[in-house]
């Protein structure tokens, strides 16, 4: 595919629509062209997004997180330890980051306790919804056809991140087998926004006002991998509550094709696509980005329960209320309880561990908190859908299998469905009290608008594992807050 560059940096603004090449990368021969343009490229104007752009309207002034102390985390190797967490961080040229062996310190049990024993983001897939010809094929898979981790970029202190980021680098295997070094692809760092980790201010007390809260500061590692025209932002957050979070932020430039049409009321009724500027169209398009979440809850025998919020009606005069809802728990025997459509009913997920309860009886789990439960729309015989067959549930669960690493199947490049999570799990394994995988799909079903052009604001979404009666209590009720740093001007002028 050509580009024009004149005018702009903004390759994928300028696109030579209709211009195929196809180059033997072995022989570094063209073998092949196609030109039916038909037409024009769109104009450079409006797309250059570099530093050397005027800027406008009024500047903030300087800001920073300082920690005058340095950071409360260390780094021995690829293991991290923060407050009362403890994990390993690799590279993979495919996935990115891998967080293993993660481990908390439960201050009343005084030991460390199982969490995950492996996270990471098994695929991502991208179809573009355009049927023309030099658009219907553009259904990418970015680890598996690209290289997740291959496509990490180089992270600039002070920029990609706060201050107070410590780097890793990360190597990979060269054509030549050699070691290739890649500098500065991870940043770790605390985090510290401003945000509440909890609040009462209690006025009922009658002479007294009991105010308590405390700032969250969590840690983060970061990933920033720039697959061709997008960069996709992957965050790995600790919380000293026990909760574990993982953001995917997505921004960078849309691929867009070039066009006649210089306003929308031009657009036939069958085209692909939205008018973003004068001969730009941008088709809608998918990221769907499936994690593997191999939970430990306290041992590898871990069971997947569903908490079902129900409606009871009240038909009885017991009270005066018609309806109340409560909560019924449902363990997966088998994997084919095991593929979940969120949206429908209203559901808690959880890994727990049959083995072990609380003081109280409660079984020791963790749950996910989906932050998006995108259904694909694809139609199942959709040679693209058949390929990312994952998508088509928000949250599956397996039993642990060494092989079973990769949702769209380990040679995903020209792949045709065979090899696929939705394969995988057509053989109904027994999963109860188990070592059990959780892959979760997060999905962002992108329509384009015109903020996204020339470049696309950061649009964020993720999922968080959270501790389900895994604490007997609060566990951050008596933790230690950090220490304030003095801030010299707490006052707002009055004119700026
Ligand atoms: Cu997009």
């Amino acid at each position: 595919m050509c580009s024009y560059l004149d005018g702009t940096v903004n390759l994928y603004m300028r696109p030579e629509e209709g211009v195929t090449v196809a180059v033997d990368l072995d022989e570094m021969r063209i073998v092949g062209f196609v030109d039916r343009v038909t037409v024009p490229v769109p104009k450079p104007n409006g797309t250059d997004y570099s530093g050397l752009q005027k800027r406008v309207g009024p500047a903030l002034k300087r800001i920073g997180l300082v920690q005058p102390d340095g950071p409360s985390f260390a780094v021995d190797g690829h293991m991290i330890r923060w407050a009362n967490w403890e994990f390993h961080l690799s590279f993979d040229v495919r996935a990115g980051p891998i967080i293993s062996l993660s481990l908390i310190y439960d201050a009343e049990q005084q030991e460390f306790r199982q969490v995950m024993y492996r996270g990471f983001i098994s695929e991502l897939f991208v179809p573009y919804m355009d049927l023309t010809e030099e658009w219907y094929y553009r259904t990418f898979f970015d680890a598996g056809e690209y290289g997740f981790g291959l496509y990490a970029v180089q992270l600039e202190p002070l920029r990609d991140c706060p201050e107070n980021a410590a780097f890793m680098d990360a190597y990979i295997a060269g054509q030549d087998r050699k070691p290739i070094k890649m500098s500065n692809v991870f940043r770790v760092f605390e985090r510290y926004a401003g945000d509440i980790r909890w609040h009462h201010t209690e006025l009922g007390i009658p002479g007294k006002v009991i105010r308590e809260v405390r700032p969250e500061v969590n840690l983060v590692v970061r990933m920033v991998s720039t697959v061709g025209n997008y960069d996709y932002i992957v965050d790995w957050e600790f919380k000293q509550s026990g909760s574990i979070k993982a953001t995917v932020g997505l921004t960078g430039l849309l691929e867009v094709r070039g066009s006649n049409y210089t306003h929308n009321d031009q657009i036939a009724d069958e085209e692909y696509g939205v008018l973003l500027a004068e001969n730009t169209l941008s088709a809608p398009h998918d990221h769907f980005l499936i994690f593997h979440l191999d939970l430990d809850i306290d041992s590898d025998s871990n069971s997947f329960v569903k908490f079902v919020f129900r409606q009871t009606p009240v038909t009885d005069r017991r009270s005066p209320r018609k309806s109340y809802w409560s909560v019924v728990s449902e363990t997966a025997k088998t994997k084919s309880d095991t593929k979940i459509k969120l949206g429908s009913e209203q559901v808690e997920l959880l890994v727990v561990n049959p083995g072990k309860k609380t003081k109280v009886g409660n079984r020791v789990g963790y749950r996910l908190i989906p932050g998006s439960i995108t259904q694909p729309l694809l139609s199942d015989d959709d040679y693209a859908q058949i390929r990312r067959a994952f998508t088509k549930y928000n949250v599956w669960v397996t039993p642990y299998n060494t092989s079973e690493k990769w949702a769209g199947g380990l040679y995903t490049d020209q792949s045709n469905g065979e090899d696929t999570l939705a394969t995988w799990t057509q053989r109904n394994r027994a999963m109860e009290n188990k070592d059990i995988v959780l892959w979760y799909t997060l999905g962002f079903p992108h329509a384009p608008y015109q903020e996204d052009f020339p470049l696309m604001l950061t649009l964020s979404s993720g999922f968080e594992l959270r501790p389900a009666n895994f604490f007997e209590s609060n566990p951050v009720l008596r933790v230690i807050p950090p220490g304030v740093v003095e801030w010299p001007n707490c006052s707002i002028p009055s004119v700026i």
